[in-house]
């Protein structure tokens, strides 16, 4: 008898209509492995989330929000130590070390499974083990995926229904023998016999979040937050499914996608990247200016596409998600009326802080502070304080089906066809508002040099220029140069390419002003790069790529801007680019030996048009 064996456990109690043979014995020895007292299969009903939310109540995980201001919606704290994801504990286990590049940390796999096995040896005494099977995209689309993620948390379990299509019907779509991501969670807190429970157990000690690229596998343990947690977003739709891209032939992206229609009825899809805490949520759900009559934007989705060459020589996207975990902060009736609409019910908010009355509240949600509040981590708060009430990466958890701008085509198994890139970073200086790449191997250029100014979200100092490939540096599973070579080869691979755009709504004046409105004004420029795909727009051409020309942007019902400010939006500064390309520079010579030598190419041309 193997040591395994001899341990007593619990029955993996597997429901009836699960027929999968491999996923059931994989269930089983995972919980020889983690020796849960309970084993729970979650079948995705109301009736279960309503039941696990109740007993997260009862427990003090969760604290339910008044019905009368946000009806079944909760709020969840979580301990000091998780708050947000944690690059530096996030591993790429390749067998290669080359093949995870220098923009992932390593271990060897051999290595890697050693300290897994100790870590989760035990690691769910006390708990429940929760089985919860999803899939990444509409049930059964050529495009999705499918994910089993077992973990100890129900704030996981109830998080998965709302982020993804969760329950029964992916064990249907598996049948007995179909393929799945084993993702496996433990928030690392094992519990001693009559030791009471905290709210928001995790081990403040260890964290590991660890991909296998070549199994497939996903390994998290130590922290019970959002993108640590939560493994069909990051883990599995960015950073596994980068890695079956690369092989199958298509695109796992951080991107949102949204649909465009002009008054006259056209309809235009495009897809952005954008970096952590950038706006994403709110261009996703962005409602037009009035002036702009009968213009409207319909959201796909708001963080990540998966992107496949379609037979017409196009691309088509589908969002893998089937709700929203975005941050709280900032968004308000101004930002994204959409997103406060959404939010009025059924959400779970977590790290925000409660009002009196039993609402939330974060900061920029209303302009006026509320006198009185209790904080994120549960104390006291006023406004003099000198405290953040809600943490900055506090969160909201909801549905995709509450959101007003869903897309009719949202859910399309065959996804909606792209016709533009856009790339977008946060910058004070140097790049302008927007810009059209030349073409296909010029924007990947672009989209591949793109740089952020830091904010709390994101490592490093405030403010520091941190490049950040296609918004993908902490999401890329493997080695960053062959994923510039996947998305020039991939171009190719299409007839029609999308055309590729670079954005800035982040460009400040000398007395550190924005220079551009954002929020809903930027449909002004969506309807110029719409314009561009349409071939209705006009362009003039400078060194960066194809530039609106003050006549070309829409300024119907918009006066803040001026012809000077926009000369000031869209300056290119000989000397900034100048430093620019010396820090392409730097980024190319971390990747020198996969870097596409196209690159060296358009950077040297670059230099040429500058010096010229
Ligand atoms: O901090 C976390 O765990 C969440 S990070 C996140 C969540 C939703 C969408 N995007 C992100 C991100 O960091 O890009
Ligand atoms: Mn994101």
């Amino acid at each position: 008898m193997s040591q395994a064996q001899a341990v007593p456990t619990v029955d993996t109690n597997a429901p009836a209509y699960v027929k999968h043979a491999k996923l059931k014995a994989w269930v089983q020895e995972m919980v020889h492995l983690c020796r849960p007292d309970r084993v729970y299969w979650c079948d995705g009903s109301q009736e279960e989330y309503d039941r696990l939310c109740d007993e997260m109540v009862a427990s003090g995980t969760l604290i339910r929000l008044n019905p009368k201001l946000r009806p079944n919606s909760f709020l969840a704290r979580s301990d000091a130590s998780d708050v947000a994801r944690v690059e530096d504990c996030t591993f790429i286990c390749s067998e290669k070390e080359e093949e995870a590049g220098p923009n992932n940390n390593w271990v060897a796999p051999e290595e890697m499974r050693w300290t897994l096995k100790r870590l989760f040896d035990g690691c769910m005494r006390g708990r429940t083990l929760y089985v919860v099977p999803f899939s990444m995209g509409p049930l059964g689309s050529h495009i999705a995926h499918i994910g089993v993620e077992i973990s100890d948390s129900p704030y996981v379990a109830v998080n998965m229904r709302l982020m993804t299509r969760m329950g029964k019907k992916v064990f249907e779509v598996l049948g007995t023998d179909g393929e799945f991501v084993p993702c496996m969670h433990s928030v690392g807190a094992p519990l001693a016999p009559g030791e009471k429970d905290v709210a928001w157990p995790c081990n403040r000690e260890q964290k590991y979040i660890v991909h296998f690229p070549e199994t497939r596998e996903i390994w998290s343990y130590g922290s019970g937050y959002g993108g640590n947690a939560l493994l069909g977003k990051k883990c599995f739709a960015l950073r596994i499914a980068s890695n079956m891209g690369k092989e199958q032939g298509w695109l796992a992206e951080h991107m949102l996608i949204l649909g465009v229609t002009s008054p006259e009825g056209q309809k235009t899809y495009v897809s952005a990247a954008f970096p952590s805490a950038c706006g994403k949520t709110n261009f996703a759900m962005l409602i037009p200016p009035k002036a702009m009559k009968g213009w409207t934007v319909t959201t796909v989705g708001d963080d990540i596409a998966w992107i496949k060459p379609g037979p017409d020589g196009r691309f088509y996207a589908i969002n893998p998600e089937a709700g929203y975990f975005g941050v709280a902060p900032g968004t308000s009736e101004e930002s994204n009326p959409n997103a406060m609409a959404m939010l009025r019910e059924n959400c779970i908010f977590t790290n925000v802080a409660l009002t009196p009355g039993g609402d939330v509240w974060w900061e920029g949600m209303t302009k006026a502070k509320p006198a009185k509040l209790i904080d994120w981590q549960g104390k006291n708060w006023t406004p003099d304080c000198g405290r953040k009430a809600a943490h900055p990466n506090s969160r909201f958890t909801v549905s995709a089906s509450q959101c007003p701008s869903l897309d009719p085509e949202w859910e399309n198994p065959d996804g909606v066809p792209i016709s533009a890139f856009i790339f977008g970073g946060r910058r004070s200086t140097a790049v302008p508002l927007v810009f059209e790449a030349f073409n296909w191997n010029y924007g990947v250029y672009m989209a591949a040099t793109m740089g952020s100014e830091t904010t709390a979200a994101a490592a490093g100092k405030i403010g520091e220029v941190r490049r950040d490939p296609m918004a993908m540096l902490p999401f890329c599973g493997y080695h960053m140069g062959d994923y510039f070579n996947h998305w020039l080869q991939i171009g190719h691979t299409v007839g029609n390419p999308p055309r590729i755009f670079c954005v800035n709504w982040f460009r400040l004046d000398e007395e550190g002003n924005f220079l551009w409105p954002g929020f809903g004004e930027n449909m002004r420029v969506l309807k110029w790069m719409v314009g561009r795909v349409q071939g209705s727009a006009n362009a003039k051409q400078t060194p960066l790529g194809w530039m609106p020309r003050f006549e070309d942007l829409d300024w119907e019902g918009l006066e803040g801007v001026t012809r000077r400010q926009f000369d000031k939006l869209m300056h290119v500064d000989t000397e900034l680019w100048k430093q620019e390309l010396a820090s392409h520079g730097d980024l190319f010579e971390k990747l020198q030996e996969r870097l596409p030598k196209e690159f060296i190419l358009k950077r040297e041309l670059f230099q040429l048009s500058l010096w010229r």
